[in-house]
């Protein structure tokens, strides 16, 4: 009866140390960490498409070093694209019809009706959320959200969120949706570590 119970002392002691030497799976670069979460709504549909991001994170940030949003089937794609500060955005029409792009927000812009296989391009200087027009076509719309800082992601369809190589600190993270609202919120994150983070949308 002792001997078992000595084994299993040891058997706990090793697993332990498993633990603390493995540390959270998934953790990136050695001194960051990361924020896995999700977002809650009333209805499922609203939980896909959320942009969640860290307001403010300290430091330069490039640009987004690829960022597109394709016209393909009369629908922009993605639906939401996020990018940082100063990123040129191409918007390239895939179909055989002509497209225009442009938007009425923040600094408005008209890129022009380009045909199949053109590219339009826009460089967004100012933060903000962008909606993506065709004046072809009114059932097109999209949006480019514009952030200080390339620590966001965009959520699945189950509402959860993996935001990957974060440095250590405390920030405030904040979320965007087409339709729904949701309040601002403070995480800590710690080296090797993933910080859970649950954001309600409401209306
Ligand atoms: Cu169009």
């Amino acid at each position: 009866m002792e001997d078992i119970m000595l084994e299993r002392k040891g058997f706990l002691t090793y697993a332990l140390l498993g633990i603390v030497l493995l540390g959270v799976p998934g953790a990136a670069l050695a001194g960051n960490g990361s924020i896995a979460g999700k977002v809650t709504a009333e209805k499922e549909k609203y939980l896909e498409n959320a942009v969640v991001y860290l307001e403010e994170v300290s430091g330069t940030h490039a640009p987004t070093s690829s960022a597109h949003m394709d016209q393909v089937g009369q629908v922009f794609t993605p639906f939401v694209l996020p990018v940082v500060k100063g990123t040129t955005v191409q918007f390239l029409n895939n179909d055989n019809t002509e497209h225009n792009v442009n938007s009425p927000d923040g600094e408005p812009y008209d890129l022009g009706t380009k045909p199949k296989g053109e590219t339009a391009t826009h460089t967004f200087a100012t933060l903000g959320v962008y909606t993506q027009l065709c004046n072809i076509h009114p059932s097109m719309i999209a949006y480019v959200v514009v952030l200080q800082n390339p620590h966001f992601a965009v959520t699945g369809a189950d509402g959860t969120f993996r935001i990957a190589d974060v440095p250590e600190g405390t920030y405030t993270i904040k979320i965007w949706h087409e339709r729904r609202e949701g309040d601002p919120a403070s995480v800590t994150v710690a080296s090797g570590q993933a910080a859970d983070v649950t954001i309600a949308l409401h209306k």
